[in-house]
């Protein structure tokens, strides 16, 4: 950290609380911002840690009206159930707090209010989308088109999810309701709108200088970029709907506040409830309210212009006006996306893992050591299980691992579970000791420069170092041939456990906490400091904890148990029957349907659901994995002409390329039947 800051307040992006977590979400914001923090703690700075569920807006009433149940129904499941998640997985918020809290709709309403009354806001009249058939405004995710930066068909009415730009309802190409599907039409309605093009100028300096200080990553800088080039214009910070922050002036009384415009105050409240709890009603201020605060705030890449441009105008409107000036982000670590074996995680797809899950199957320190190895720190990266199981087993097992459980084997069996004495170091002990005093300066350096693969990759460097150590001392042949030198290799392994316990507590700090019982030391590591790490400290003769193997191997089984259950339809997205809106002849036009040859079939390895198929489309041959195996054997297949849906993207399905679709219908009985055509006509020919 930079001198003048003599605290840090981390905030994390609030998630919805209208779906489970998953591993992507964990990915984007949450394991980079825990990592951060454990860290600083270990640096003993001052820090506070702040996160809690957004509540409010369409993701969370789209999300009831799905569920046929109340937004407060919605939230009221899956808050407490994200809550519980993070738990599981090691998250050390200081406070994890909820937007729908009365002292959050306080701090929304107060902003707005001292807004509304210095003049910052403007009441304009403007088109929006209006469904005739469910009369009413469509805000936000009640409307879906065609994004016009991109052409990403299913752009919501705020944001594109693909590429992320934040648009105008207006904007969107060929717009339907989502929720009857029928096209809206355009009615004038009131909002107040917040200039965000009079900060513009503010704003560009803003992230230049704090760039400078801090060194913000390059993608956020060009997700700025873009976004000062494209000239920021007035926002309407008020919406059509009842579910939410209501608006503090009178004629609005039937209108609430956007949700992103409460839901960046959300970490203020997250941090005025903390002080609360804590029974020091003003501790908040302390970090909100110093320009001495370091802010850094960790999101997804999908969230750059709120934290980068919406959140901070906002602080400097308010800073302009009001008597306490609050601290803007000093850094915007924006992570992208995550994968999930070669695919997008998709709610609506039902493609992914949720964390729960995940955690009912493998430790959460095995999950944080290979997320943290895969961070998408600078372009999208992937989750393959297979890649889990080899780190897992590879690392976290055959190195870090068997380096501590041999090292305490050792030293039980020849030293009665007792540190020995550091005698004389030679050469090899020496060079040891001196990757053990270097480790905390460098992986601490990338921390705060939020480079957490690297130095997760750092750390486990000096455990593979330590492995080698032992092996080229070869204590048990010297515990004949040279006792001393023995007591000596052993001890250093012994400093080196200790040292790792410190310098692995950020990223894996439930097996961190495990050393240190083994090493039976006072406290808990986090008492240490992380300079604690450098030096050798063991008492001669201290006496060691009971030994117990610190990560277990995950087997092939357990892997091919975590496909079976992804496999499993979870009732709500198979089968469905529900008919669709209706698409005009140009929409379906756009899908190349071709009769395909079935050259030849297999099995894909561990998984009971899928088939890769060789398949002749006229002179082409293609791949393609469809999820069909319970249904045929793979050499029944071989010769049948089959429909594909051959302009679809390019997938991988468990790591095996799918170039198209495979057609097939499936009854409510679960019997499935691939599509064929009643004639031998030959492959390549056009369905329509
Ligand atoms: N809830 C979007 C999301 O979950 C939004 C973040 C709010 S951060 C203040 O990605
Ligand atoms: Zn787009």
């Amino acid at each position: 950290m930079k001198s003048g800051f003599n605290r840090i307040l981390v905030t994390a992006a609030l998630p919805y609380a209208n779906g489970y977590l998953h591993l992507g979400h964990l990915a984007g914001a949450y394991l980079p911002a825990d990592i951060y923090v454990r860290y600083q703690r270990l640096k003993k700075r001052d820090i506070l840690f702040l996160c809690g569920s957004d509540e409010h807006g369409v993701a969370i009433t789209v999300t009831a009206e799905k569920e046929k149940t109340s937004p407060k129904a919605v939230i009221d499941r899956y808050h407490p159930a994200n809550l519980k998640a993070f738990d599981d997985f090691g998250m050390s918020f200081d406070n994890y707090s909820r937007t729908s809290l009365p002292l959050h709709h306080e701090t929304a309403r107060e902003f707005f209010k001292e807004f509304h009354k210095c003049g910052v806001l403007r009441e304009k009249q403007e088109k929006q989308l209006y469904c005739e058939k469910d009369r009413m405004f469509l805000a936000d995710r009640y409307v879906e088109g065609v994004c016009p930066n991109c052409k990403y068909p299913q752009a919501r009415g705020d944001q594109c999810e693909n590429c992320g730009t934040w648009l105008s309802q207006t904007d969107l190409l060929d717009p339907k309701c989502k929720i009857c599907g029928t096209t809206p039409v355009v009615r004038d309605t009131t909002h107040w709108y917040f200039p965000l093009g009079n900060y513009q100028k503010r704003l560009e300096e803003y992230v230049q200088e704090r760039d400078k200080r801090d060194g913000w990553k390059e993608n956020v800088l060009r997700y700025c970029q873009s976004w000062f080039k494209g000239g920021l214009e007035d926002r309407a910070v008020t919406r059509d709907l009842s579910w939410g922050v209501k608006v503090p002036v009178s004629g609005y009384e039937e209108k609430v506040i956007y949700v992103w415009f409460d839901a960046v105050l959300g970490y203020i409240s997250a941090g005025k409830e903390w002080a609360l709890k804590l029974g020091k009603p003003k501790a908040w201020e302390d970090y909100w309210l110093r320009d001495d605060t370091k802010y850094v705030a960790f999101i997804g890449k999908d969230n750059v212009v709120f934290h980068c441009i919406v959140f901070p105008a906002m602080l400097m409107a308010w800073n302009d006006g009001a008597r306490e000036r609050y601290v803007l982000p000093e850094n915007v670590p924006a992570n992208e996306f995550l994968n999930f074996e070669g695919q997008k995680f998709s709610k609506s797809r039902g493609w992914g893992i949720d964390v729960s899950d995940f955690l009912k199957f493998f430790p959460a320190d095995t999950l944080r050591y290979t997320l943290a190895l895969n961070l998408p720190e600078s372009r999208d990266s992937d989750f393959y299980l297979k890649d889990f199981q080899a780190r897992t087993n590879n690392e976290l097992a055959d190195i870090l691992g068997n380096f501590v459980n041999r090292t305490f084997a050792f030293a039980e069996r020849h030293f009665d579970g007792n540190v020995p004495a550091l005698g004389r170091p030679g050469k090899l002990d020496k060079e040891m000791l001196a990757l053990m005093k270097n480790a905390p300066g460098t992986i601490g350096g990338l921390i705060e420069r939020y480079k957490f693969r690297e130095a997760t990759f750092e750390s486990m460097s000096l455990a593979r170092n330590a492995n080698k150590y032992f092996n080229d001392s070869e204590p048990w042949k010297t515990i004949k041939s040279d006792p001393g030198q023995c007591s000596t290799t052993i001890r250093i392994c012994l400093e080196v456990v200790r040292s790792l316990a410190i310098i692995f507590q950020p990223v894996i700090p439930h097996f961190s906490a495990r050393m240190w019982s083994m090493l039976n030391l006072q406290g808990v590591v986090e008492d240490q400091s992380w300079e604690a790490a450098s030096a050798p400290s063991l008492g001669e003769s201290h006496n060691l904890g009971k030994s117990e193997i610190l990560v277990n191997k995950v087997e092939d089984q357990r892997i091919e148990e975590v496909i079976r259950f992804l496999e499993q339809p979870d009732g709500k997205d198979s089968m469905a029957t529900e008919s669709k809106p209706a698409i005009s002849i140009d929409d379906f036009k756009k899908i190349d349907l071709r009769l395909g040859k079935v050259l030849s079939a297999e099995r894909v390895p561990k998984s009971e659901k899928l088939l890769k198929l060789q398949v002749e489309i006229g002179n082409e041959k293609r791949q393609i994995v469809a999820g069909i195996a319970k249904h045929y054997a793979p050499e029944t297949l071989v010769g049948k002409l089959v429909v594909i849906v051959a302009n679809l993207e390019p997938a991988k399905l468990m790591g095996q390329e799918s170039r198209g679709m495979l057609l097939a219908a499936s009854d409510n009985n679960g019997k499935l039947s691939i599509v064929t055509t009643a004639e031998e006509l030959s492959s390549g020919s056009v369905v329509k």
